[in-house]
């Protein structure tokens, strides 16, 4: 399935805004790996992941109702991510271009489902 431009747009577009203080503008970004997580219900597996910065990360639902992917911060929001079989897509990704610690959580689920991106440099 064809990951959603659009949210894909959304996820680049907050990320390179929160990075502005800490990527130099002609910095090669050393990550090219991509790294899954699976939503299920009512959880995150793995619920926290560490990557290289310029790594992407590809949030799959796998369970049986929606879930998001939602950084605390608001750096990213996935909206709604429909579980397999309805047709939509049910996947969310992008490149974290920034070093740091990104706690995020469901917004649907928030007392539930909560994980963590930690992005080395
Ligand atoms: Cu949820």
């Amino acid at each position: 399935m064809p990951l959603r431009p659009a949210s894909l747009l959304v996820l680049l577009t907050a990320l390179a805004a929160c990075s502005l203080e800490v990527d130099a503008p002609d910095s090669p970004l050393p990550g090219a790996t991509t790294v899954n997580v699976a939503i299920g219900d009512f959880l995150y597996n793995p619920d926290t992941i560490r990557i290289v910065r310029g790594a992407s990360v590809v949030w799959t639902n796998t369970g049986l109702t929606p879930h998001t992917t939602t950084s605390d911060s608001l750096y990213w929001d996935s909206t709604a991510i429909p579980p397999p079989g309805t047709g939509a897509v049910n996947r969310y990704a992008g490149q974290f271009q920034s070093v740091g610690t990104f706690p995020y959580h469901c917004d649907l689920h928030p007392a539930d489902m909560a994980g963590t991106v930690i992005v080395t440099p």
